[in-house]
């Protein structure tokens, strides 16, 4: 049996640190590329089968009108993005774009909301969606802001398996990105999710303007939580025009690379996701970046509201690098 045929996280082991000092962090990025890609490839192999990648589907379920700033999101109403707000999908429909996830290969689909927190009644309709998703032999994620400690229970009676639920940047770096929330909100939605029994899917954006240090600070808070998340979406900026972000300084992809394989030697067991911004990448840093210990991508042509490389593309990718979906 293959190191990862089953995808369910793995136990965490003693062996995991929660200590990883800034120092220690800051040392690996500055380690030299080829030995930052060695320790982060060796890494990978002792935890998952590396060609094997985890394949999630996004739907947007709830689409713009958001009332926080975050900085780079496109759903955010003070933003003139081109976004429309809608409402909240029926549960039928959604359960349908759920059904054609799984016929494209996806094991998880993952439903997004742009609310600062849901209301309860909102969240009666999500908890449908859940356990139709979960019925149809699917991995359940949602994002839907802050969450209370009940909401969470709520949520994992209906069977979810993730919550996804970033911290985007450092502590230092995120008053200037979103000043409607702060940090330790975001901690404790964190908590919440975790004390419930649900997976936590939880990462960042990089390509923001931030400095190094900033990514530092944001491996060294992901990599200091009590539980590892069982998975880490690392997201490359998607510039959006009409965000404050529209214009950020890019990234150049090999401090992208470098982000993943930090990830990766910090939170061994995770799943660590090339997330969003594969669109704008070349097939040769998502390549590096599987090499680096990334083992899950967003599979599908749109993420929440931008587009995301066509199933196709992403299928001859694959098969070109001799990689597979995990089962
Ligand atoms: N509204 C909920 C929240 O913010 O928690 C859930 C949806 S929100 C769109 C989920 C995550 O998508 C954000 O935390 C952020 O990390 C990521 N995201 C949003 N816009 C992005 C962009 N332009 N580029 C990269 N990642 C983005
Ligand atoms: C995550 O870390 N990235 C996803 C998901 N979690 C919800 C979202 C990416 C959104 C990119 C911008 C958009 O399509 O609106
Ligand atoms: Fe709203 Fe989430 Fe976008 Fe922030 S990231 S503006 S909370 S949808």
């Amino acid at each position: 049996m293959s190191l990862a045929q089953d995808n369910s996280p793995r136990p965490h082991s003693s062996l995991l640190r929660h200590d990883w000092s800034r120092d220690e962090i800051r040392a690996l990025f500055a380690l030299p590329f080829p030995e930052l890609m060695f320790r982060a490839a060796e890494i990978h192999r002792q935890n998952f089968d590396p060609t094997e990648v985890q394949i999630s589907t996004l739907l947007s379920i709830k689409t713009g009108g958001c009332p926080e700033d975050c900085a780079y999101c496109p759903q955010a109403a003070q933003y003139d993005t081109g976004v429309t707000a809608e409402k909240l999908m029926a549960v039928d429909a959604v359960l349908a774009e759920a059904a054609a996830a799984k016929a494209g290969g996806a094991s998880r689909f993952c439903m997004g909301a742009a609310w600062r927190s849901p209301k309860d009644r909102d969240l009666d309709k999500v908890c449908a969606m859940v356990e139709g998703v979960k019925a149809m032999g699917l991995e359940t994620c949602v994002t839907l802001g802050m969450l209370e400690a009940a909401q969470a229970q709520r949520l994992k009676n209906a069977g979810l398996d993730y919550y996804n639920h970033n911290l985007d940047t450092s502590p230092e770096y995120y008053s200037e990105i979103i000043t409607t929330r702060t940090y330790q909100d975001r901690l404790d939605t964190l908590d919440h999710v975790r004390a419930a029994g649900i997976n936590v899917c939880c990462g960042g954006i990089v390509g923001m303007g931030e400095a190094l240090e900033d990514r530092v600070g944001m491996i060294a808070t992901l990599a200091g939580l009590p539980v590892h998340p069982e998975s880490v979406p690392i997201n490359m900026l998607v510039q959006v025009e009409g965000t404050p972000l529209e214009a950020a300084a890019k990234l150049e992809p090999l401090d992208f690379v470098r982000t993943v394989a930090v990830a990766r030697i910090t939170m061994p067991a995770s799943v660590v996701r090339l997330s969003a911004g594969r669109e704008n990448m070349s097939e040769e840093t998502q390549a590096l970046c599987f090499l680096a210990g990334a083992n899950s991508i967003f599979y599908g042509p749109k993420l929440l509201t931008t587009p995301n490389p066509g199933r196709d593309r992403d299928m001859a990718l694959l098969e070109n690098l001799g990689m597979r979906p995990m089962e």
